[in-house]
C-alpha cells in the first residue's frame, strides 16, 4: 500500500533528532567561559602591561581564542566539497521481507531517520550552486542495525570504469594546476583532453551536456546508487539491484544562459532554496525505487551490470517505488552537521552487499581513506552526525579525538578477563555474500565493457527536440572554451561521430574543426523513453517563486487573487517594485523585492497586474521590461492582466525584434485583459505547473 500522500511520521522516540539533541549546546543565558569552563568577564581588550602596553603571554584567554580560531578550518572534501544537508525520514511502504534481510526494508511501521548532502563535484566549498556539474546525492539511513550510506549521484552512470583511473579524471575535471582554473567548470583543455582519450566516458559526458547537470532544485533530481548492488534474503538467495531516488516535485532543470547568471547574481541558490523550502514547510520527497533483477537474468540482458558507465533501462527492468523520504528538518549548524558528515560505500548493514564492480571495490577503500585526513583522525564515526543509532561495541582504542571512556580491562577478542565481552552476533551478523571468486591475476579490461557508445546514442536518441538542442549547445559551449583544437577536433571525431552523425556536425561546425571522421552511429537505433526529463517533469506549483512586478498605482485586488492562487498551490507570490515596503497604501501589499536586490532569473514565473499608473511606472523606470523579456527567453510562464497585458506585449515584441506573433501561439503566455480576469489565476498556475516553455525557442530570433 502506498503512502506516498501520506504525512511523514516523526521519527521513532529514540530518533537521531533525540540522539543529536545531546549534543546541541544553547547559549539561552549562558556565562562566557572557556573552553576549560572559567567564566571570563571581559573579552574585548587583550591583558597588556599598562593600557598602551604589550600583550602579555599570560593571556590564557586570548591565546585560546586565538588559537582555536587559527584551526577553524578543515580541509574541504577533495571532490563533492561544495554540499548542503538536510535531516528527514525514510518510510518503507510495504515489506521486502522476500528479497532481503535489511530490517528496515522489512518492516514498514519503521521510521528510520536520515541525513542527505547534494553536492556538486567540480568546484571548492565556495563555489557556486548552478554551475554545470553532476549533483552528488548521498543519504546516511540510521537504522537499527547500524549505518546504511546510499551514496549516490543524479545520474546513473560514471565517466570511468575502473576506480583506478579516478584520481586521473579528478585531476583532469578540477581546475588546472598551473592557474587554478576554471572553478566549478568542465569547460576546459584537460577535462576535454581526458575525455576524448578515455572513451568510456561518452555515456556520461552526454548526461552531464543534459540539463540534468543544471537542475531547479535538489528537489527535481533524481537520485542513483550507480552501481549494482546485492539485495539477499533470509535463505542467503542474492540479487542485483540498483538503487533509484524518484522526486514527488518531479524533474525539471534551468536553462543554461539562466544558471551561468544565477550563479553571479545568487551562488547559493540550491542551498537557500533547500533551506527556504523547509523553513517553510515546503519539504523535500523522494521515493526510493529499485530495479531487482537475478544475476543469471543479468547475464543475458545485453549489458555488463558491473560496468557502471550502463544502466538497465526502466522498459526492461521497471523501477519498483518501495518507500518514501521526507528532508523536513534543516541542521542547526553547517559545520557540525554538513561539513563534518562522512559518507562512506563500505557501510551497508545486513541483507545489502557488493558486487564486483571494480569501481566499487576502489570506492570502499576511499571514502574511509580520505576520511581520516578530512576529519583529523579514524574516530569520526563518533561525530554526533555519523554515530550511528545501533549500541557500538568493540575493541578498537585510541586515536585522535576519541570521546569514548572504554572501561573494560579486556581490550582484545577473545578473551577471559572480560567474561568475552564484546560477543561476536550469534544471529543477525553482517555476512559477505559468499560468492565464488576466482581467476588469474591481470590488469585487464573485460571485453564485455567494450561497448561505450551504444548506451550514449540510446540517450541521445530518447530525447525531446528541445532537450536535443540544449545538448547541443552545452557540447557548442564546453568545446569551445577548450584552448587546443587537437582536443575539440578529438572529441568531435572519435567520440561524438560515433554518437550521432548531425550531433557531430553541429558541434564540428560551432567549434571550428572539420568532421573527418566517417560517422559511427550504432547500428540498433535504442531508446528509453524514461531518459528524457519530458517523462517525469513536475505536476504541481509547490516551491515555485512567482515575481509579481508592481508600483504605486497597481491594482491589488488583481494582486490578492494571484497570491491567494499560488498560496494555495505552495508557491510563493512576491512582489517586485521600484523600492521595498508598503508602497500601495496601509492595507495593500508589500513590497518584499525591489530590481535593485533581485533579478528575472531567480524566478521561476512573473505576472504583471493592472493598473494604469503603475504599468507607466514601471515603464519608464526601465527594470521591468527586460525582466520580463528575460523571463520569456527563459521560456519561462508569463501572465499578465489589464493594463500589465501591454507590458508584457512590449516586452515580447521587443525580444522578438517587433514581430510578435498572435498572443495564442505562444506557449506560457497567460493574458487576460478585463473580461477573462476572474478565470485568469487558474489559469496561470496552470502554466507555472508546467515549469518551462522550451518549444517558445523557435519563435526566438538567434542572438547575433
Ligand atoms: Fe565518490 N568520493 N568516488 N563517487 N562521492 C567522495 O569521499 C571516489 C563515485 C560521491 O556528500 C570522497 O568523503 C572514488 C561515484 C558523493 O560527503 C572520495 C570513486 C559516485 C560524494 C570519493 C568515486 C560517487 C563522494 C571525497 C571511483 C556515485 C560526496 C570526500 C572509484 C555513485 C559525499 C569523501 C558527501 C565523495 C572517492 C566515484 C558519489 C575521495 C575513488 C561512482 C555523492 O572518497
Amino acid at each position: 500500500m502506498s503512502t506516498k500522500d501520506a504525512a511523514p511520521r516523526t521519527a521513532s522516540p529514540h530518533g537521531k533528532n533525540d540522539d543529536l539533541e545531546r549534543d546541541r549546546t544553547r547559549c539561552d543565558g549562558a556565562t562566557l567561559t572557556t573552553d576549560q569552563g572559567i567564566a571570563i568577564p571581559h573579552t574585548d581588550d587583550s591583558l597588556k602591561a599598562g593600557v598602551r602596553g604589550p600583550t602579555l603571554l599570560e593571556d590564557f584567554h586570548f591565546r585560546e581564542k586565538m588559537t582555536r580560531f587559527d584551526h577553524e578550518r578543515i580541509p574541504e572534501r577533495v571532490v563533492h566539497a561544495r554540499g548542503s544537508g538536510a535531516h528527514g525520514v525514510f518510510e518503507l511502504y510495504e515489506s521486502l521481507a522476500d528479497l532481503t534481510t535489511a530490517e528496515f526494508l522489512c518492516d514498514p511501521s519503521i521510521v528510520t531517520p536520515v541525513f542527505v548532502r547534494f553536492s556538486t563535484v567540480q568546484g571548492s566549498r565556495g563555489s557556486a550552486d548552478t554551475v554545470r556539474d553532476v549533483r552528488g546525492f548521498a543519504t546516511k539511513f540510521y537504522t537499527r542495525q547500524g549505518n546504511f550510506d546510499l551514496v549516490g549521484n543524479n545520474m546513473p552512470v560514471f565517466f570511468i570504469q575502473d576506480g583506478i583511473k579516478f584520481p586521473d579524471f579528478v585531476h583532469a575535471v578540477k581546475p588546472e594546476p598551473h592557474h587554478e582554473m576554471p572553478q566549478g567548470a568542465s569547460a576546459h583543455d584537460s577535462f576535454w583532453d581526458f575525455c576524448g582519450l578515455v572513451p568510456e566516458s561518452a555515456h556520461m559526458v552526454m548526461w552531464t551536456m543534459s540539463d540534468r547537470a543544471i537542475p531547479r532544485s535538489f528537489a527535481n533530481m533524481e537520485g542513483f546508487g550507480v552501481h549494482t548492488f546485492r539485495l539477499i534474503d533470509s535463505k542467503g538467495v542474492s540479487r542485483f539491484v540498483k538503487f533509484h531516488w524518484k522526486p514527488l516535485a518531479g524533474v525539471c532543470s534551468l536553462a543554461w544562459d539562466e544558471a551561468q547568471k544565477i550563479a553571479g547574481k545568487d551562488s547559493d541558490f540550491h542551498r537557500r532554496d533547500l533551506w527556504e523550502s523547509i523553513a517553510a514547510g515546503h519539504f523535500f520527497e523522494y521515493e526510493l525505487g529499485i530495479q531487482v533483477i537475478d544475476e543469471k537474468v543479468a547475464e543475458g540482458i545485453g549489458v555488463d551490470l558491473l560496468d557502471v558507465t550502463k544502466i538497465i533501462p526502466e522498459e526492461v527492468v521497471p523501477v519498483r517505488r518501495i518507500g518514501k523520504m521526507t528532508l523536513n528538518r534543516n541542521p542547526d549548524n553547517f559545520f557540525a552537521e554538513t561539513e563534518q558528515v562522512a559518507f562512506c560505500v563500505a557501510n551497508v548493514v545486513p541483507g545489502i552487499g557488493f558486487t564486483d564492480d571494480p569501481m566499487m571495490t576502489a570506492r570502499l577503500f576511499s571514502y574511509l581513506d580520505t576520511q581520516i585526513t578530512r576529519l583529523g583522525g579514524p574516530n569520526h564515526a563518533q561525530l554526533p552526525i555519523n554515530r550511528p543509532l545501533a549500541p557500538v561495541h568493540n575493541t578498537q582504542q585510541d586515536g585522535f579525538g576519541q570521546h569514548r571512556i572504554a572501561t573494560a580491562r579486556a581490550n582484545y577478542v577473545p578473551n577471559s578477563i572480560g567474561g568475552g565481552c564484546p560477543f561476536a552476533a550469534k544471529a543477525g551478523g553482517y555476512v559477505h555474500f559468499p560468492e565464488v571468486v576466482s581467476g588469474t591475476k591481470t590488469r585487464e579490461r573485460s571485453p564485455s565493457f567494450a561497448d561505450h557508445f551504444t548506451q550514449a546514442a540510446m540517450f541521445w536518441n530518447s530525447m525531446s527536440e528541445a532537450e536535443k538542442q540544449h545538448i547541443t549547445d552545452a557540447y557548442r559551449f564546453e568545446l569551445s572554451k577548450v584552448l587546443r583544437k587537437a582536443i575539440r577536433e578529438r572529441y568531435v571525431n572519435e567520440v561524438l561521430a560515433n554518437i550521432d552523425g548531425d550531433l557531430a556536425a553541429q558541434v564540428a561546425a560551432a567549434v571550428g574543426v572539420t568532421l573527418v571522421a566517417n560517422v559511427k552511429t550504432p547500428a540498433a537505433k535504442l531508446t528509453s523513453p524514461a531518459l528524457s526529463m519530458d517523462s517525469s517533469k513536475p505536476r504541481s506549483i509547490r516551491g515555485r517563486r512567482v515575481a509579481i512586478l508592481a508600483a504605486p498605482g497597481v491594482d491589488d485586488g488583481q494582486i490578492a487573487a494571484v497570491v491567494t492562487e499560488l498560496t494555495n498551490g505552495g508557491a510563493i507570490g512576491e512582489v517586485v517594485s521600484i523600492g521595498l515596503g508598503r508602497l500601495f497604501g496601509p492595507q495593500g501589499p508589500e513590497a518584499t523585492r525591489s530590481f535593485l536586490d533581485t533579478s528575472s532569473v531567480l524566478w521561476d514565473a512573473v505576472y504583471v497586474p493592472g493598473g494604469a499608473q503603475s504599468i507607466q511606472t514601471l515603464r519608464a523606470g526601465g527594470e521591468a521590461v527586460p525582466f520580463v523579456k528575460e523571463a520569456f527567453r527563459h521560456a519561462k510562464p508569463i501572465g499578465a492582466t489589464g493594463e500589465g497585458a501591454d507590458l508584457v506585449e512590449a516586452a515580447i515584441a521587443e525580444d522578438l525584434g517587433g514581430a510578435a506573433p498572435p498572443r495564442a501561439s505562444i506557449p506560457g503566455l497567460v493574458l487576460a485583459r478585463a473580461g477573462l480576469i476572474a478565470a485568469f489565476p487558474a489559469a496561470f498556475v496552470q502554466a507555472i505547473s508546467e515549469h518551462r516553455f522550451w518549444g517558445r525557442s523557435s519563435l526566438v530570433p538567434p542572438r547575433s
